[in-house]
């Protein structure tokens, strides 16, 4: 078929380039570990089962920060999103994503990713509505690092804007505990977010997959 009738692709996207993956991965891989020592954690389980989380997420392949969901197409607004001129005119450029946080519930385990003015032109207008806070846009953006079984990968925004719904509404969360990489709130429910003293620079290609 000529390729204007190719469907659309699973979604767009930044994509980490092969060797910060490996960082991100292995700072990930760390702040679980620690977290698994902490006392506070011990007494605010995730499970019932004494678990290992390093066990317990499942990764889920190559490494990046969705901006458009389309399900080739299926999904809402994704052909206005692809259509976009800005959108096509950045396709394929090289991005540097800010990596600030990373978060843990019993659901997913996850990267909050701070976007640039210039990356929030490629954020879609709806990103955000699933969540009844009214957040700014760009507030979901994240990059998921495992998920639990049976737990989508679409559930790591969900529970991002969750804790950010908790933070706008004035619930400070519990320090928990002043980490290496940074400091770590308990927002309650299994929930926690470890804000990085140092964000991560990660250079990330602007594409979309197809699977
Ligand atoms: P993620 O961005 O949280 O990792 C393929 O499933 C990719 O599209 C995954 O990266 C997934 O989650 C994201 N995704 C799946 N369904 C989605 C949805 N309804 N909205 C936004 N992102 C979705």
């Amino acid at each position: 078929a000529p390729l204007e009738e190719v469907d659309l692709p699973l979604f767009f996207g930044w994509f980490l380039l092969s060797s910060v993956q490996e960082k991100v991965r292995c700072t990930s891989m760390d702040f679980l570990k620690t977290l698994d020592t902490l006392e506070a954690f011990k007494n605010r389980r995730i499970s019932e089962n004494e678990v290992d989380l390093e066990q317990y997420f499942k990764p889920t392949g190559a490494l990046h920060c969705t901006t458009k969901f389309c399900n080739y197409g299926k999904a809402e607004g994704a052909k206005e999103y692809a259509e976009n001129p800005v959108r096509n005119s950045l396709y394929g450029s090289a991005f540097e994503l800010s990596l600030t946080a990373l978060f843990v519930t019993p659901r997913t385990v996850g990267a909050r990713v701070s976007l640039t003015d210039e990356q929030l032109k490629l954020w879609p207008a709806d990103a955000e509505q699933s969540s009844a806070a009214s957040l700014p846009p760009g507030s979901r953006a994240h990059i998921t690092l495992g998920c639990a079984e049976g737990v989508e990968p679409v559930q790591t925004g969900v529970d991002l804007l969750e804790i950010l719904a908790l933070q706008q509404d004035g619930q400070q969360g519990e320090p928990a505990e002043e980490m290496e990489l940074g400091s770590l709130t308990y927002y309650g429910e299994g929930r926690w977010l470890l804000n990085l003293r140092e964000p991560i620079g990660a250079p990330a290609c602007f594409s979309s997959f197809y699977g």
